[in-house]
């Protein structure tokens, strides 16, 4: 029996904190170099005790076997552009040597049923406690903001309806995510044209010290 569920949680606080601050980093870095980053923005969450009691509950996991099966106790959220920028993120994630890759679950191009579409990682993240190192699980969803906005309209009408939609409204909601689809389809096929713009505006802003045909990382 969990008595102390703050105790329990308090290493995935620790890691989300931890993951924010390496994630938004990633960005700046790229930003330092006057390089587009493949990182719109960054959030982050500890799932509510009740949720994970709910979660317990529906997929029938002991408190036992928490740590291991409940993966998204650490939930990250990495927003992005462009779909490719999606795979440029994880092929980082990848090569980062302080966390593993223990699964990786593609759902761009094998969208659920629902019509969600993702990038899913399950990362093992080692937190240094005081009474040790923890290694805790955690859940590292990559997509488009086109993504974002579906999955958080559609996140937000499953609280109405307990993910029992109407037929109808099941129905449009697949349309509203092929089409949310199909614009990050179109928009990738003028990526050049819009970085070239985006460039062009942050030197204008000032960010960049010297003019985009100047720079030698062109
Ligand atoms: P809601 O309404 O339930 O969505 P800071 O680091 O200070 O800038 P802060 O307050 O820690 O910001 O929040 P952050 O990092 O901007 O993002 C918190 C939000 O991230 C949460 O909203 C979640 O919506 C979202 N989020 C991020 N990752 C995940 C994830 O893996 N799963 C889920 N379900 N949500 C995620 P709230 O506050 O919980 O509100
Ligand atoms: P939260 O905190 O409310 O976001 P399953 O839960 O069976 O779908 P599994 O194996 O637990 O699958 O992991 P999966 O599917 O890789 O990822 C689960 C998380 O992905 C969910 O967390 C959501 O954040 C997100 N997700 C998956 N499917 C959908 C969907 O159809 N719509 C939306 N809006 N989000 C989805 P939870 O557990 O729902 O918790």
């Amino acid at each position: 029996m969990i008595e102390n569920w703050n105790h329990f949680l308090l290493p995935y606080n620790q890691a989300v904190d931890e993951l924010k601050v390496k994630l938004r980093g990633m960005r700046k870095q790229f930003q330092n170099k006057n390089q587009r980053s493949p990182i719109e923005f960054v959030t982050g969450r500890v799932k509510p005790v009740d949720s994970i009691k709910e979660k317990m509950n529906r997929r029938h996991v002991s408190e036992e076997r928490l740590e291991q099966d409940m993966q998204d106790i650490a939930g990250l959220r990495i927003m992005c552009q462009f779909v490719e920028d999606i795979y440029q993120v994880v092929d980082l994630l990848r090569k980062r040597s302080d966390m593993t890759i223990l699964e990786e679950r593609d759902y761009i191009h094998n969208e659920k049923p629902s019509g969600y579409r993702s990038y899913h990682i399950v990362i093992e993240y080692p937190v240094q406690m005081v009474t040790g190192e923890k290694k805790i699980l955690a859940e590292v969803q990559v997509r488009t903001l086109a993504m974002n906005f579906w999955a958080t309209i559609e996140h937000s009408l499953n609280y109405k309806y307990q993910g029992e939609f109407p037929e109808e409204l099941s129905a449009r909601l697949q349309r509203a995510g092929e089409a949310a689809f199909k614009l990050d389809t179109e928009m990738s096929e003028i990526r050049e044209e819009i970085q070239e713009a985006q460039h062009l505006f942050s030197y204008g802003k000032g960010s960049d010290p010297q003019p985009p045909n100047k720079r030698d990382d062109q």
